[in-house]
């Protein structure tokens, strides 16, 4: 029987990463679009580089995304590369729009052109719903996007829809919450909160300090979510579905679930941005605020009702958010004691 193939743009990010892992499992050649650098680097897929075929490409060249699409004649295209993260996109709005938004055009007319057949996913975000218009967020919730970041993956998402019904091609959405890993950028919250606490157990860092500790998040593990993109491209129907695990909780509870990670449960003092975060057995302060990283619009809470992909999809969750950020510790004081940072 012929191998299947995959594409996947941003292969060397977060998600690309373990679903690149999920498909070569399951039997698959994989494909990975990456942007050429000045210096080489293979990032989350540098143990795997030997068994992606790697293409060089830019999801706002469609000429590099049309040669990616004919190199590889996926039957299954994965997009996840993005200008991922929500604060720079307030710095970078144009670059953001282009690259989540117009990128999304580019490979869609790139599969028009070169492989109309293949299955589409695109990566799509609860940062869509922004300033929430019903709790808990579902498919058909409305989006109200709280950002450029936000605003650019809305017309993804639309775009996406309007190639599946004006061309009959099999794209999907997965309107994906917050997921997390030992593999997730540094800026983002959660690996800030556990690669700081790491360096506290170790007596590398005193304190580590954050914005809006209010903000409430759904969090889940990366591995279980991928699982859901390659499950979406294998129904009878393309469709888009929300996943995210159905509970949500503040910065601060992932702050102290970090810190109870390394045995130091945390203290709460003072209001606003005065307020600090306490060490309970010796009293010192190793968590403040700083009001440079709070947003200039912010999304204050996201909760997501994944039964739609329960029942369609059969996906389950396997990671509980414990394990998930007990992971994150351990993995960060793993690289910290190697050396590696
Ligand atoms: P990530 O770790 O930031 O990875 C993003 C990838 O996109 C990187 O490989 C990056 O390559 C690539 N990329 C950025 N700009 C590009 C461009 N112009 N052309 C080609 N590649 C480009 O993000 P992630 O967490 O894996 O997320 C994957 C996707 O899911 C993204 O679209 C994100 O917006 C979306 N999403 C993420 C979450 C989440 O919680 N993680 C939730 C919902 C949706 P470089 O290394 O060259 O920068
Ligand atoms: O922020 C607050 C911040 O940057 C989470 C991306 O994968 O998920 C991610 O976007 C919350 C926000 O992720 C700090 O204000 C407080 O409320 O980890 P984050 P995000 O913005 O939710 C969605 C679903 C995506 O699609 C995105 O691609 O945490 N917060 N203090 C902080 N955030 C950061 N980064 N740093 C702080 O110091």
């Amino acid at each position: 029987m012929l191998r299947k193939k995959a594409l996947i743009t941003g292969i060397n990010g977060q998600d690309g990463s373990y679903l690149a892992e999920l498909l070569l499992d399951k039997g698959y050649d994989v494909y990975g679009l990456m942007r050429r650098k000045s210096k080489l680097e293979y990032g989350n897929v540098t143990h795997l580089k030997d068994k992606i075929k790697f293409i060089y490409g830019d999801m706002t060249d469609l000429v590099s995304l049309i040669n990616a699409v004919r190199i590889a004649m996926p039957d299954e295209v994965y997009n996840l590369a993005a200008q991922s993260f929500v604060g720079t996109s307030w710095d970078q709005p144009i670059a953001t729009a282009e690259i989540d938004g117009l990128g999304v055009t580019n490979m869609l007319e790139a599969l028009k052109i070169a492989a109309p057949l293949a299955r589409f996913y695109q990566a799509s975000t609860s940062e869509m719903f922004g300033l929430v218009q019903e709790i808990p967020q579902k498919e058909t919730t409305p989006f109200y996007p709280r950002s450029p970041y936000g605003v650019a993956k809305v017309y993804g998402h639309w775009i996406t829809k309007n190639y599946r019904e004006s061309y009959d091609m099999f794209a999907c959405s997965g309107i994906l919450f917050n997921h997390e890993s030992e593999r997730r950028g540094e800026e983002f919250v959660t690996r800030k909160i556990t690669m700081a606490v790491a360096k506290i157990a170790l007596g590398l860092q005193d304190h580590v300090e954050l914005g809006n500790l209010d903000a409430k998040r759904d969090w889940g593990h990366a591995k279980d979510y991928v699982k859901a993109m390659w499950l979406m491209l294998q129904q009878e129907k393309p469709d888009d579905y929300v996943i995210a695990t159905g509970e949500t909780r503040t910065v601060r509870e992932f702050a102290e679930a970090a810190f109870a990670a390394v045995d130091i449960q945390l203290e709460w003092k003072g209001q606003g941005v005065e307020e600090v975060g306490i060490d309970k057995n010796t009293g010192k302060v190793v968590l403040k605020i700083n009001p440079e990283f709070f947003r200039p619009a912010e999304v204050e809470l996201l909760i997501g009702c994944p039964d739609k992909a329960k029942k369609q999809l059969g996906w389950k969750l396997e990671i509980p958010f414990k394990e998930l950020v007990e992971r994150m510790v351990k993995n960060d004081l793993r690289i910290l004691k190697e050396g590696n940072k």
